[in-house]
């Protein structure tokens, strides 16, 4: 089995859209994490540990729901707990892991959530700092669609062959910063954004929208745009043009016939844009955009 960690906003239509695509949807309280600020990104990300409590398995593969499966991952089954990725030297990413459910492991969680501190604010860094001892496996179980400040063009090339490979090569894709879905399926809408180019790749956004293209089109329903959101990702292409990024995807004109979809009650998202980020903490309120935590914030 494996259990998806998602924020169902619409309950009954998020949860009728999971249902049909083939999962068992559970409805789990959440955890809030008490170091988190209100109305923060990582502010429930410890509900994570409710994977625990699933003691009707006796093994559980967890993905995060920004990765992509792209070869069978079956054999995890056999590997104890806790198995995971390296994130950086001696740390686990949590994005893909083999657990255990035991209730006394959930126990053991919840106790000292008030004492530790997580180094990255989420629910990784209080995992690593619970299991100290994990098994490691290779990089391509949750290979991380980032770009480091350092990497040379030549890893940069590799690193993009290993996006596009078909056959593919790498069994997980972990969609770092924004997310392939909440972009127009044109370009990598990171390539917009100062500080989350790192997260750009053409090559990788297609792929997801290639396995978006296979899904029944009742699916493919559940991934339209919000109103804001459209209004968000041009405010975002707009800062890109004034500051003339190189890459010129902001030049680009939108294909994606998404852009013209409206499903809800307020269509005119161009409206939007008159006052847009004159009031910064308004923006990020009303949840226009995923918040742009630093690289290493976002890493989960
Ligand atoms: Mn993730």
């Amino acid at each position: 089995m494996l259990p998806y960690c998602i924020r169902l906003v619409n309950i009954d239509h998020h949860r009728k859209g999971l249902e049909s695509a083939g999962w068992k949807v559970r409805i789990i309280q959440r955890i809030r994490n008490p170091k988190a600020e209100r109305d923060a990104y990582n502010e429930w990300n410890y509900s994570k540990f409710r994977l625990w409590q699933l003691t009707d398995y006796d093994k559980v593969i967890f993905i995060d729901a920004d990765l992509l499966i792209l070869r069978n991952i079956d054999f995890l089954f056999t590997m104890p707990e806790i198995t995971a990725t390296g994130n950086n030297a001696t740390l686990f990413n949590s994005g893909v892991m083999i657990i255990e459910p035991s209730n006394c492991t959930f126990q053991l969680l919840m106790e000292h959530i008030n004492e530790i501190t997580s180094y990255n604010g989420g629910d990784q860094g209080y995992l690593n700092e619970i299991f100290t001892w994990w098994h490691r496996i290779p990089k391509h179980m949750n290979f991380l669609k980032h770009f480091w400040e350092g990497d040379e063009e030549e890893v940069k090339a590799k690193k993009t062959r290993l996006f596009g490979a078909n056959p593919p090569i790498l069994y997980v894709l972990h969609y770092l910063g924004r997310k392939p879905w909440l972009c127009f399926r044109d370009y990598d809408c990171n390539w917009n954004v100062e500080v989350l180019r790192g997260f750009a790749s053409d090559v990788a956004h297609t792929r997801w929208w290639k396995v978006h293209n296979k899904m029944p089109k009742k699916l493919q329903s559940y991934c339209l745009l919000r109103s804001r959101l459209k209004a968000g990702l041009e405010w975002e292409r707009r800062q890109a043009e004034k500051a003339n990024f190189t890459d010129g995807h902001w030049r680009r004109n939108i294909t994606d016939p998404r852009l013209k979809i409206c499903y809800e009650k307020f269509c005119f998202w161009e409206s939007m844009l008159w006052h847009w980020g004159e009031n910064k903490t308004n923006a990020t309120k009303q949840n226009a955009l995923p918040a742009t935590p630093s690289a290493g914030k976002s890493s989960s």
